[in-house]
């Protein structure tokens, strides 16, 4: 309410008064009255309008004329009358106030009606536009309702599943005998009984006692370490089975050779095979296991010149059986059929990443090294075609050696290394050093120098290790060979082989050695100097990181041998590997107690956009690609991210279809934009469009003691589109109180009793996880739907990768050298925290069960860095770095104990475990990154008509 004077009272008439009035008072007085005068008018003029207030509409004017009338005697009146007058004008005045107040109270009562009714319309408003987005998002359930409705209609491909394993239900028939040497044109279609390996077999493997079926003589020793050992790993085979009625390949140790008298052996050792119960006449699918160990690693009591393996099978029929050994000569190595193994060198138990050197620097101090003498038989001097063609090939030699040795003395700043005869002196500080003769028979052979571990000392500092290959033309592989081989890749020193095209390296129908190694006829020794300076280092750091691959996941002991042996001839026969296990989630509650559920949730924050359709639950489809991925991807699943022992549910490899596949034929599943037809915004909310079909997410949350901020998140996370569960890990001993109330948020919680208190928990693969995404946040992590959205998407093209919001680094720490971790603002970043992360499935069984046991024992010695290991573990699979996706606000976690992230102790262990965890993958394999995930029409001028990808992000 205005005061306004102008409309009902006269200013002009006001004005006369005092004009008049002034020509008969005297000026002192002017001022008191003119001060009274303006305190009045306006007193006057308040109280005649709430007068005309109170008494509107009619009578009120004449009223105030006559009142205003009386101003007209004013200068008439005495001094006396104007006391009086002033009085009355006084209490007027007074009545005026209250009037006033009582109005100024009115007012202030109705402004606040009215700011209620604006605030109650601008709720009604916001619920109109939360029914209006919950009405769209149901529209848009029901259309994808329906279009899942019809693709179910529509599909006349029934999911395949086998409902039985088909296997053989008798041993193998005994056949009649072979002729001598018919085995030697065997390959697998000819001497392999596919008939007992269907594809749905399973592929289990039956191992002959050698304890109740030693196939030695009984001259020979069979060594008790691999015996042991070979026993002890088939347990953990998964494929190996106790039933030969059903099995399809059969193990046989075949003696290793300690020492070896007489000249028997042969008949020996082929009476002892063929009388193998499940021999059948020809022993078609046996596999002879002759696993060569160099003396180096036999205890000091052992015989100085025992043998590594031989080859025993000289002389000997073997039938229709797979032989594998180091050792062959060309004449006896069936290809694709008998399998070149390395040597069993390694030493038993520990973590095989221990015995590896850093990978870095990339140059050591010697450019090429080499330590071997040449071992000339008595056998090549004899008088026949092959020595022939040997002593052709000693010529060789020579001139490889002489050309070597001169490149030493070549003006170069690249040192070298090289001894062609053993001497005591070089080999080994202690002086004990002496030939190892690993392959006595053969001549021609690069027999090696010194202990393993002057060996090592030396391969140490090489930036490339020699590999001289026999003389002898006529072997594929020897002992003594494989032995460097595996030497040099252990220690980080890059084969590179000369004369690498006459001789097979071990699994080379799977391994791609030219990964991990060079290889060079020996008539380009000339050449081989320039070569090796050609190398540049990330090249050279490429090759010795695949050489330690090869070497720790198929060489290093005994038992990564044997499972490489089995998955091999699975591989051959095209046989999918076994699932790989999931880890049962037992829930906290028992079977009859029903937790309580709170009344009603009142969402936190009113979503301010439909962000996705609600759908039924739809776990990601399983084991699609059983029996084609090893077809189409088992070269990288060999050679690069993969685990050829395991069949996973789904990969993150896993392949795209061309675009247009989903429109012509192929669409099952896929959600395009606007049917394909593209998009903004609006229908943008309605499908997940990308590359790959629909699916939802499983979020896994780990909590400790922490009920109400556990039971906030999980309301928090009422309505969220595309969730298909969320899974809770109880890691407390203690059972979650009995009258706490759960929220019911439209998906399953599913509570997991933890075993124990363990950060690791986090990772474990639960079989309660049936989505191939998995949103890892913390309990008290506060995420708003359309960012964990937007996450969701951006993993959903990222599907290797971590993918989420909290950025860290890792810096270099300029005063004491190696690693620091930091969580400063930067402009880089090279992990992304799990507290608020996509990452696949398939990760957490490679956390829990690939990932060397020693970074599993820091997170729990610690309590601390599991988030760490996981970008470690990621980046080193992928050689990519995570992705920063936007958050709406900086990622906070309001009930975080930010006292424990700032604790100094906390980033101690952060720095240490860095450290570690880089000793242990021998490199640092995280990767920088400044690359940041925005929607796409984020900041982008679009007209109005169109709605952005996400109103704020
Ligand atoms: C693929 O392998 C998995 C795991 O062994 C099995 O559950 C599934 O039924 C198999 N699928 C087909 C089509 O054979
Ligand atoms: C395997 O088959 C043989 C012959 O039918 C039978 O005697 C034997 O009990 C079977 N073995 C097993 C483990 O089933
Ligand atoms: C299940 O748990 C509830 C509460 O913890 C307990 O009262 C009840 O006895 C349990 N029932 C069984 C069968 O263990
Ligand atoms: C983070 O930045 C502050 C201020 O620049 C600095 O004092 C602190 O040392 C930094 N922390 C780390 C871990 O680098
Ligand atoms: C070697 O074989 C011959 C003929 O079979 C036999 O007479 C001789 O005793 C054998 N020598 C040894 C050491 O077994």
């Amino acid at each position: 309410m205005v005061f306004d004077s102008g409309g009902l009272y006269q200013p002009m008439g006001g004005r006369e008064i005092v004009c008049h009035w002034l020509s008969h008072i005297k000026l002192s007085r002017i001022i008191i009255l003119v001060s009274i005068v303006l305190v009045i008018v306006p007193l006057i003029t308040h109280y005649y309008l709430s007068k005309v207030e109170s008494n509107a509409p009619s009578g009120d004017i004449h009223r105030t004329r006559s009142k205003l009338e009386a101003f007209e005697d004013f200068s008439t009146l005495k001094a006396s009358d104007l006391k009086l007058r002033i009085e009355e004008m006084l209490r007027i005045k007074g009545s005026v106030s209250a009037e006033l107040r009582v109005l100024e109270a009115r007012r202030q009562r109705l402004q606040l009606e009215v700011a209620s009714f604006t605030q109650r319309i601008d709720e009604l408003k916001q619920e109109l536009l939360h029914h209006q987005t919950e009405l769209e998002r149901l529209k848009i359930s029901v259309e994808q309702a329906q279009v899942a409705q019809r693709e179910a209609v529509q599909r006349n491909t029934p999911d395949l599943a086998l409902p039985k394993r088909l296997l053989p239900s008798l041993p193998p028939a005994t056949l009649a005998a072979q002729p001598r040497g018919s085995g030697s044109a065997c390959r697998m279609h000819n001497c392999f009984d596919h008939s007992r390996c269907s594809l749905v077999s399973g592929f289990p493997v039956y191992f002959y006692n050698p304890d109740q079926h030693p196939v030695i003589s009984p001259e020979w020793e069979i060594e008790g370490f691999v015996k042991t050992t070979l026993k002890q790993t088939l347990g953990y085979n998964p494929h190996f089975s106790t039933d030969p009625n059903t099995s399809c390949i059969f193990l046989v140790l075949v003696g290793e050779a300690l020492l070896l008298r007489g000249n028997s052996s042969s008949t020996v050792v082929e009476t002892l095979l063929h009388g193998l119960p499940y021999w059948g006449g020809d022993g078609r699918n046996h596999v002879l296991l002759n696993l060569a160990r160099s003396s180096s690693s036999v205890g000091p009591d052992s015989r100085a010149t025992s043998t590594g393996a031989r080859d025993v099978f000289r002389g000997v029929d073997t039938g229709r059986a797979l032989v594998v050994q180091s050792f062959f000569s060309r004449a006896r190595y069936r290809r694709g059929f008998d399998i070149i193994v390395p040597p069993i060198l390694g030493q038993p138990g520990g973590d095989v990443w221990q015995e590896c050197p850093h990978l870095l620097p990339a140059r050591r101090k010697f450019l090429l090294s080499f330590q071997g003498e040449l071992h000339r038989s008595k056998e090549t001097d004899r008088e026949d075609d092959a020595s022939v063609t040997d002593r052709h090939q000693q010529d060789i030699d020579s001139f490889v050696v002489e050309h070597l040795q001169g490149m030493v003395f070549r003006r170069t700043s690249d040192r070298f290394l090289f001894h062609f005869e053993c001497s005591a002196g070089m080999t080994s500080p202690a002086g004990t050093a002496r030939l190892v003769k690993l392959q006595p028979d053969a001549g021609g052979e690069w027999e090696l120098c010194g202990t393993e571990s002057s060996r090592a000392a030396v391969l140490r500092e090489s930036t490339f290790s020699l590999v001289l290959v026999p003389t002898q033309v006529d072997v594929v592989s020897t002992t003594a060979l494989q032995t460097r081989i595996y030497e040099a890749l252990k220690n980080g020193a890059i084969p590179v082989l000369l004369g690498g095209d006459q001789v097979e390296l071990p699994y080379a129908e799977v391994v791609d050695w030219r990964r991990a190694a060079l290889f060079l006829p020996k008539a380009r020794v000339t050449e081989l100097h320039f070569f090796l300076r050609t190398v540049p280092d990330a090249d050279l750091l490429v090759l010795r990181r695949q050489g330690r691959l090869v070497w720790e996941r198929y060489c290093a002991s005994v038992q990564s041998t044997v499972d490489t042996v089995v998955a091999l001839v699975r591989d051959r026969l095209g046989i999918p590997p076994l699932p790989a296990e999931d880890e049962p989630s037992p829930s906290v509650f028992n079977a009859s107690f029903v937790p309580l559920k709170t009344d009603a949730i009142v969402p936190e924050a009113e979503p301010e956009e439909s962000l996705g359709p609600m759908e039924p639950p739809y776990p990601s489809p399983k084991f699609k690609r059983n029996y084609t991925f090893f077809l189409t991807q088992g070269h990288e699943v060999w050679n690069d991210w993969g685990d050829p022992f395991r069949l996973y549910p789904q990969l993150p490899f896993d392949l795209v279809l061309p675009s247009d596949a989903k429109f012509m034929g192929s669409g099952v599943g896929f959600r395009p934009i606007g049917r394909g037809a593209g998009g903004a915004g609006k229908e943008f909310c309605e499908s997940l469009g990308g590359n790959n079909p629909r699916e939802q997410f499983t979020i896994v949350m780990l909590t400790y003691e922490r009920e109400q901020v556990l039971i906030n998140s999980l309301g928090r996370l009422y309505g969220l589109p595309y969730l298909h569960k969320v899974v809770v890990v109880w890691n407390s001993p203690k059972p979650p109180l009995e009258d706490l109330r759960w929220p019911d948020i439209g998906v399953p919680v599913h509570v997991v009793k933890a075993s124990r208190n363990s950060l690791n928990n986090r990772f474990l693969p639960y079989d309660a996880i049936e989505t191939e995404a998995v949103l890892s946040v913390d309990d008290d992590a506060h995420l708003r739907h359309d960012e964990i959205m937007f996450g969701f998407r951006v993993w959903r093209e990222q599907r290797d990768r971590v993918v989420g919001f909290p950025g860290r680094f890792h810096a270099w720490d300029l005063n004491h050298g190696g690693w620091l971790y930091n969580s400063n603002y930067s402009c880089e970043l090279s992990m992304v925290l799990t507290g608020a992360a996509f990452f696949h499935k398939y990760y957490t069984y490679l956390y829990s069960y690939w990932l060397p046991q020693a970074i599993r024992d820091k997170v729990d010695e610690y309590m601390n860095c599991e988030d760490i290991a996981m970008n470690f573990l990621v980046s080193h699979i992928t050689r990519k770095p995570p992705v920063k996706v936007t958050s709406r606000w900086t990622f906070r976690c309001p009930g975080c104990p930010v006292s424990l992230s700032e604790d100094d102790t906390h980033f101690q262990e952060r720095h240490k475990c860095i450290n570690f965890f880089t000793e242990v993958f021998g490199y640092m394999p995280l990767l920088n990154t400044q690359f940041r995930a925005d929607s796409i029409l984020f900041k982008t001028r679009i007209p109005h008509d169109k709605q952005k990808c996400f109103k704020f992000i």
